[in-house]
């Protein structure tokens, strides 16, 4: 399958910036400076990343905005808030067609590979990833062992698994919580196969311990990274984007 994945990456790496906390933490994630799209925006910019993910919501309501920084858009399919307990479900609220017309070039999706409702959300992702593909559009699957039924599963088990999963159901890019073992995460980068690996960031560390984390997914053999308040808290975002791009172009 053909996907425009070129559009979103450079020489087989990527660095892509996050900004769907929002609606998965709430705007306890934000400050008076990072609450505003635009900011977000102007970082993935002058930062030079290969692309920005958003929701829905803000690809339609900043689009003028988005168009003119010609960062290109990542559009989340699925997501979730996080004040509901119980087992983990992330429901599509945005379709391919949608994103298309909202200048996605590429979709994600999340499953939370363990949950009860895990069946529900590779289903999901199938039909997605059909269409998508048609469309020649890239498909990154987030890929987050979660559930009661994980929890007594090894994390380094876990993190291989979530990367074959994106391969084995046709992700193009599969986004992986990295467990902070450089063994291990080979092990997931080789479990992926063709498919590419990012990593997430997590919560917010120094900014050595988090540049330790891009040096280990290139250092691996992974594509990158997908990060968000490791970034966009930080404070010279586009400073530290810099020192990023040097550790995966190096
Ligand atoms: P961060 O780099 O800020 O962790 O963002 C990565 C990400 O996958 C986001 O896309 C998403 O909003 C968030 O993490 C979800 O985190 P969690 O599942 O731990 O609530």
């Amino acid at each position: 399958m053909k996907t425009n994945i070129s559009k979103i990456m450079k020489n087989g790496k990527a660095m892509f910036l996050a900004y769907d906390q929002g609606l998965e933490h709430g705007p306890v994630e934000f400050n008076d400076e990072n609450v505003d799209p635009r900011y977000i925006l102007e970082i993935a910019k002058k930062g030079k990343f290969n692309a920005i993910i958003f929701q829905k919501g803000i690809a339609e309501k900043y689009s003028k905005e988005i168009k003119k920084s010609k960062v290109p858009l990542i559009i989340k399919l699925n997501g979730k808030a996080n004040i509901r307990q119980g087992e983990p479900m992330s429901e599509q609220i945005c379709s391919v067609d949608e994103a298309i017309k909202l200048g996605a070039s590429a979709v994600g999706y999340t499953i939370y590979l363990g949950s009860e409702f895990d069946p529900l959300m590779m289903k999901e992702f199938a039909k997605i990833e059909e269409v998508a593909h048609k469309k020649g559009l890239t498909v990154i699957a987030w890929i987050y062992p979660r559930g009661k039924a994980t929890l007594n599963r090894k994390k380094s088990e876990l993190m291989a698994y979530a990367a074959r999963v994106g391969l084995e159901i046709g992700a193009d890019i599969v986004k992986l919580e990295y467990n902070g073992n450089k063994k291990d995460l080979a092990w997931a980068v080789k479990s992926a196969g063709k498919t590419k690996v990012v990593i997430a960031g997590g919560v917010k560390t120094d900014e050595k311990n988090f540049l330790k984390e891009v040096k280990d997914i290139v250092g691996v053999g992974g594509a990158g990274i997908a990060v968000g308040r490791n970034v966009w808290k930080s404070k010279d975002p586009v400073g530290l984007a810099k020192k990023i791009k040097k550790v995966i172009w190096r």
